[in-house]
């Protein structure tokens, strides 16, 4: 009876998802992209793979601190999937890795229960020890590649030669991914998808009434797999009347895909002044917005007028409360934009800033005479 106890345990354990391992963007020129993504998320540049490594149709370049690890790559090849991709969407999230102890059970569990196989398991091998993959696709051509590391030692895969030296790094006190949220159409059978192919849970799902401005129309359930590492806020345009930042994202993006990247920080106020010195812009955020925050938060840790310096927010729920700021787009079209995010006890996504957000710009038009 007990060792059936326990082997049931240990199937369950096997088949965990237990954290984000890496995520890959395809850009239109990796030596680029790779400075501007180190230099504003504080990370170092550790691998390349490319022509000097033997790989002669793609390059990437693999940038890391700590737990955050996100590796960009292009192509040359007009027909490669990357170019086809960037000519597509412009640069954007292709793969999110997820590090298990088991490829074999993830693998054939999530494509007997809908995930497209894109590369069914295959081990790599090099000095440094194993690693083993699979690949499978979503509902969109966002990818999960699915990695256990066994014992690996090297800096990233095989295939990847080490950068210890000259890359640009300044820590800006960001310490890993708490989320990346998913641009959808078809909310239910991306809700559906994550559930039956990895075994994700709802975490959250917003209520009607924190975004019914006709302005913040957005739909918002958050899926999230049994570590509670891995968050995937699942977004879709709701009911209103003006074009939601969702629509605009599916318009740009020609179709789903990731429309940003929360970062965790233990020093919201450093990292965003950090970032800002290294020339990110972040969305505006009314006086006003302000002028109503001790009453919506209450009393918090830091002081209102810092906040407001660099146009950081409040939310609180009944565990906590968080601090966030969302950041311009990362290109010219309006698609991919980061979020710095710090939670004190609050696990929840910063719910109730859309709708004071946008109060707070009506109240901004009001001032002007224009609403
Ligand atoms: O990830 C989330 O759910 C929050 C809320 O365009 C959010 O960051 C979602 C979509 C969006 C802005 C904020
Ligand atoms: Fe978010």
């Amino acid at each position: 009876m007990r060792e059936n106890m326990i082997s049931i345990i240990n199937k369950l354990n096997k088949q965990e998802i237990e954290d984000i391992d890496y995520i890959e963007l395809y850009v239109g020129n990796a030596k680029q992209s790779a400075y501007f993504y180190s230099r504003i998320l504080g990370l170092k540049i550790v691998a390349y793979s490319g022509l000097e490594t033997g790989d002669r149709d793609r390059t990437s370049y693999v940038l890391k601190k700590g737990n955050t690890c996100i590796v960009v790559s292009s192509s040359h090849f007009n027909e490669h999937p990357i170019s086809q991709f960037v000519k597509k969407r412009g640069d954007g999230v292709k793969d999110i890795a997820f590090r298990v102890n088991d490829v074999d059970e993830i693998y054939e569990n999530a494509v007997s229960n809908g995930a497209r196989s894109i590369q069914p398991p295959y081990e790599e091998s090099d000095k440094y020890g194993t690693v083993k993959k699979a690949i499978v696709g979503t509902l969109g051509d966002l990818t999960h590649t699915i990695v256990e590391k066994k014992d690996y030692r090297g800096v990233f895969f095989p295939g990847y030669k080490s950068i210890d030296n000259g890359s640009f790094q300044e820590n800006n006190g960001i310490s890993r991914i708490d989320h990346l949220a998913i641009c959808v159409d078809n909310m239910p059978a991306w809700v559906s998808f994550y559930d039956n192919v990895f075994g994700f849970k709802l975490l959250k799902a917003f209520k009607k009434d924190e975004v019914s401005s006709s302005n913040s129309a957005l739909m918002t359930k958050v899926m999230q797999n049994g570590t509670e590492q891995v968050k995937l806020p699942i977004v879709e345009p709701a009911e209103g009347d003006k074009k939601s930042q969702i629509e605009e994202f599916l318009e740009y993006n020609k179709g789903p895909g990731i429309q940003h990247i929360a970062l965790l920080t233990d020093d919201i106020l450093e990292t965003v002044k950090k970032m800002n010195e290294n020339g990110i812009d972040f969305l505006y955020t009314p006086e006003t917005y302000y002028q109503m925050l001790p009453k919506r938060v209450g009393k918090i840790d830091e002081s209102i007028e810092e906040l407001q310096k660099y146009k950081i927010l409040v939310d609180k729920d009944d565990e906590g409360y968080l601090l966030q700021i969302f950041a311009q787009p990362i290109q010219d079209r309006p698609t991919l934009f980061f979020e710095v995010i710090q939670r004190k006890g609050s696990r929840g996504f910063g719910n109730g800033n859309i709708k004071a957000l946008f109060e707070a710009v009506e109240r901004e038009q009001e001032k002007r005479g224009n609403l």
